[in-house]
């Protein structure tokens, strides 16, 4: 058995009904539910889209919604957004790890997720205002590419996406500019994965949308350690420039959140933590952080905002250092 985090400080505490949605809960067969986008609506309602994968392997996206964020959720009786081959054949084998960013000088949410294609995995966009119609703008970032999420305003003129391409130079975290959403240049490499040992070599990417504070983009990252028992996904911690996204202020050594529960350890792909999406408490300090566990279920996880930045203010470094 990992041994738990007791010895560490502990930033996000684990709700007692985790799992909170389950393959179980859904309306429709399906295998795993898992890696959901999160969001506010006006009225106080959370609604989670999540990825379920279908009993071929081939994912969808669905809607989840709850007056608490936490039960009493009302799941779409059918997939809200099943991949469309024939439109967009990039789509081919399924749509997956959705994340949600509302921008308000277009009144609409904007939904950067997967897209499975002959070629790999590569990032598409799509617009809505209500989660039951959308407008598709198809791949903006070609594979193979992943983890992606728009930041809510623009940086100057531009639109400023986060995601995480396999370049030459590994799987480490880009930043693109972008005038209108389609056409995407000025790529930026923002986050190393660091090397050896560490918890995050060799791969990281994006986990949920960039948290803004008036210290800087608050990110959370996930980091994968290959194991000879296969690989752990944690989480960690970043803190970019408010201005200038492109320039990293710190970033934590440790991470902050892994793999500890039996619903996060076990499933169809174990020792996986996996947040796509979060929505923040009334009181503007309240982290809901929603979490696929092993590929298999969706958890909920809770911190202070303030707390992270505290931590990683006193826990932090400058990036650049740790692969020289
Ligand atoms: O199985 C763990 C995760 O693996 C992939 O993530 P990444 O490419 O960032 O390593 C994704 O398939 C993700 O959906 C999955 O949870």
């Amino acid at each position: 058995m990992r041994k738990p985090s007791s010895q560490h400080e502990i930033l996000l505490h684990r709700h007692p009904h985790n799992p909170i949605l389950t393959a179980a809960d859904w309306p429709y067969p399906v295998n795993t539910v898992f890696n959901a986008g999160a969001t506010l609506l006006p009225d106080g309602t959370t609604l989670l889209l999540c990825r379920v994968e279908d009993r071929r392997g081939i994912s969808h996206l669905c809607v989840a919604r709850s007056k608490n964020g936490v039960d009493g959720w009302q799941i779409d009786p059918e997939p809200t957004l099943m991949p469309d081959p024939v439109n967009y054949p990039e789509e081919i084998w399924g749509i997956e790890d959705p994340r949600i960013t509302y921008v308000e000088e277009l009144g609409k949410y904007v939904i950067t997720y997967t897209s499975y294609s002959r070629g790999g995995p590569g990032v598409s966009l799509a617009l809505t205002e209500d989660f039951r119609h959308f407008e598709r703008y198809g791949v903006i970032m070609p594979p193979e590419d992943k983890d992606a999420a728009l930041l809510p305003h623009r940086i100057g003129d531009f639109w400023a996406l986060i995601h995480r391409p396999i370049t030459p130079l590994g799987a480490h975290i880009w930043i693109s500019y972008s005038p209108d959403l389609r056409h995407w240049g000025s790529h930026k490499m923002i986050l190393e994965a660091r090397r050896g040992a560490w918890w995050d070599a060799n791969k990281i990417g994006l986990s949920p949308p960039p948290i803004e504070t008036p210290e800087g983009w608050l990110v959370l990252y996930h980091g994968v350690k290959q194991t000879p028992s296969g690989a752990i996904y944690r989480v960690g911690l970043a803190l970019f420039d408010l201005q200038t996204p492109e320039r990293c202020l710190l970033r934590s050594d440790s991470w902050i959140f892994g793999p500890e529960e039996l619903y996060e350890r076990d499933g169809d792909v174990d020792d996986v933590v996996f947040p796509c999406g979060y929505t923040i408490g009334p009181d503007g300090d309240t982290l809901n952080l929603y979490y696929g566990a092993a590929d298999t279920c969706i958890a909920l996880a809770t911190g202070s905002i303030s707390a992270l930045l505290d931590w990683l203010k006193e826990n932090g470094r400058p990036s650049g250092w740790e692969n020289m």
